[in-house]
């Protein structure tokens, strides 16, 4: 057998071939090593990640290949290298732009990728056309080296097949060998990061369609005994509604304001000495401010963070729950107020389709949806992404003072998105000096929108909505990502290392009112936090027990904020893939301290997947026979 091999590889037409084969494909390698280990921004921590980075295309690469060869020859084997190719291109696009990876769920929301409009332009490189030349060699090695010299040669089917089984030990080589560095690397896949360092933007594709098969399985199976281990975890868990504003806003309207971007550390900061957000820093006097509550989001960005707020429910891990659970029964905010005689409505004057909006919100129960069709949306009023923050607000008020009350309205902003620029009579300080023009220019969308903010809040003040109002503001994620992190270390002057991207992630919530004083918390909360928080104090008994948050003012509560990557932070530690740090010093203690929160970082993720993924909540009319069967058992 073994000599018929060593014949076989003797024979110059089969050298050659091999020799090729090893061409193209080391070609395609060495190119997807560049874009994984010089593009993204994977934090290799050591010598023994960098060769698994290094190896980790492999397999994929021998797949890829294989499998055309199987399909069309060498044709077969091209095709592949031009569809290897744009995918590994889209990714390093969507890279750019969120530091994440596309998934199955994401391009399924090509509308709104389409949406990045003024972004795109800022995310293409000329330099990306070197990411495609190489297609040009592989034509040749292929095609000439391959067709006329050696006329007679074909690859053959079986190579194919030989090429792509060899991806299997290829990959379990690449698992056992990532398992040194991460245990139950696969099972415990919150960070698409980490994932990718492993084993590969390629393979992780091919995960990502195994995982999606799951999602579409959990929910046909579900059932509603999937709520038992739920309840009982919230009960042991979750401590119920705090007495300080228990009522403190009975009765009144709620508008919630969505400040897009907007991260903590712009609050009292300053560029050239001058401040970023001089109007908010002074309204926060006024109110509830809270000063440690962080964004929650992952790939639904601001519909994650609607998400977190309406349900109490964390968004997914991958896509947006907006788009991939938009057809699941909901028990959200707007449904519980509206018992209580409220009306509801969200403003936002963008496309209704974007993040599936106008499809959601039915679900959600929202009344009244006002898009940018309602909205004087002219080229003057534009900037970027749409209609500017000043005209949004103008336009809303209007609307509001028209509106039946009492209401439940959540308003988005949108002029401080990326690329975060501005027509040139709207800068009201200079850019930023650091080395990312990304933030520079966030400077001065913050502050362009810290004065459409003044403009808002001064008319509510006098409208006579003000007295029986109650207003949230807060920031919907973070605008500027860990693609900018050295930039931002320049601004803030200290090296950003784990524990301080992670304490970047903190936006601003505060709550003005009459019965609220001026008091600033640092309570750990998140959004998730906000409808139990709100329900409260508006003294409404919220009859939707599958929660996962819990009421900021509540003393007694368990500080518990969990991000979607697993990460937390509670009173004394924050932990960050999977090191643990003193939340207040940010200094790095013991792993021990943190092992715990991370158990029920984890525990708490699943748990509040399980009820989406399963669409649990079609049976919440049974969870009062499972709690009660519950009592009668213990
Ligand atoms: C678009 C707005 C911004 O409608 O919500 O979306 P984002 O990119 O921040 O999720
Ligand atoms: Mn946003």
């Amino acid at each position: 057998m073994i000599s018929k091999w060593k014949a076989k590889l003797e024979d110059p037409a089969n050298k050659k071939k091999v020799m090729i084969y090893g061409a193209v494909m080391a070609v395609f390698w060495l190119k997807m090593y560049i874009i994984q280990s010089g593009i993204f921004n994977l934090d290799v921590e050591n010598f023994n990640e960098a060769l698994i980075l290094a190896f980790n295309p492999l397999s994929s690469i021998f797949l890829l290949f294989g499998v055309g060869i199987l399909l069309a020859g060498r044709k077969g084997m091209l095709a592949m290298y031009i569809v290897g190719s744009l995918l590994l291109y889209f990714n390093v696009l969507f890279y750019r732009e969120y530091s994440d990876f596309l998934t199955i769920p994401m391009l399924g929301q090509a509308a709104n990728l389409a949406g990045l409009g003024g972004s795109i332009t800022d995310i293409l490189s000329w330099t990306d056309i070197f990411l495609f030349v190489d297609i040009f060699a592989a034509a040749f090695l292929l095609f000439y080296l391959n067709g006329k010299r050696l006329t007679s040669f074909q690859p053959k089917r079986k190579e194919g097949f030989i090429l792509a089984a060899l991806a299997i030990p290829l990959f379990i080589v690449n698992i056992g060998w990532a398992q040194t560095e991460r245990t139950e690397l696969l099972q415990r896949a919150f960070d698409r990061n980490m994932l990718v360092k492993y084993i590969g933007v390629l393979n992780f594709h091919a995960y990502d369609i195994v995982l999606q098969g799951q999602t579409e399985a959990k929910k046909t199976f579900a059932d509603s005994n999937e709520l038992v281990p739920v309840l009982n975890y919230l009960n042991e868990t979750k401590s119920g509604a705090g007495e300080e504003m228990e009522g403190a806003a009975e009765g009144k309207n709620v508008i919630l304001l969505s400040l897009e971007s907007t991260q903590t550390f712009v609050v009292d900061n300053t560029l050239n000495g001058e401040e970023l957000t001089p109007y908010f820093n002074d309204l926060k006097e006024e109110g509830a401010y809270f000063s440690n509550f962080y964004h929650q989001v992952k790939q639904g960005r601001t519909s994650d963070s609607e998400f977190l707020l309406d349900n109490s429910l964390y968004g997914l891990n991958r896509g947006a729950a907006f788009f991939t659970h938009s057809g699941n029964e909901y028990e959200a905010t707007p449904e519980v107020l509206d018992k209580e005689g409220y009306t509801s409505s969200v403003m936002h004057a963008n496309d209704a389709t974007f993040w599936n909006r106008n499809v959601m919100y039915d679900s959600l129960g929202y009344d009244r949806f006002y898009s940018k069709k309602d909205y004087d949306v002219t080229e003057e009023k534009s900037h970027s992404w749409g209609y500017l923050d000043e005209y949004f607000f103008e336009d809303s008020l209007a609307k509001m003072e028209e509106m039946e009350e009492p209401f439940y309205n959540k308003m988005i902003t949108l002029t401080n998105h990326h690329p975060f620029t501005l027509p040139e009579d709207k800068q009201l300080i200079e850019k930023g000096e650091t080395s990312s023009q990304t933030l520079n220019n966030y400077f001065q969308t913050i502050r362009y929108q810290d004065e459409a903010l003044k403009q808002f809040v001064e008319e509510f003040k006098q409208s006579d909505l003000y007295d029986d109002t109650v207003l949230v503001i807060y920031g919907d994620h973070f605008g500027i990502s860990e693609n900018h992190q050295q930039a931002m270390g320049e601004y803030l002057d200290k090296d950003i290392n784990d524990y301080e991207q992670f304490q970047l992630q903190r936006v601003p919530l505060l709550m003005i009112g009459e019965g609220i004083e001026g008091k600033e918390y640092d309570t750990v909360g998140g959004q998730i936090d906000l409808r139990p928080t709100l329900m409260n104090m508006l003294g409404v008994e919220d009859d939707n027990p599958i929660q996962f948050g819990q009421d900021l003012f509540n003393e007694d509560r368990q500080e518990l904020m969990v991000t979607r990557d697993g990460n937390f932070a509670n009173e004394e530690y924050v932990g960050v893939n999977g090191t643990c740090y003193d939340r207040e010093t940010g200094e790095e203690v013991e792993d021990a301290a943190c092992g715990e929160g991370f158990e029920q970082a984890e525990e708490e993720l699943a748990l509040s997947d399980s009820v989406v993924y399963g669409d649990l909540l079609r049976y919440l009319d049974e969870t009062e026979m499972i709690e009660e069967e519950e009592t009668t058992d213990q």
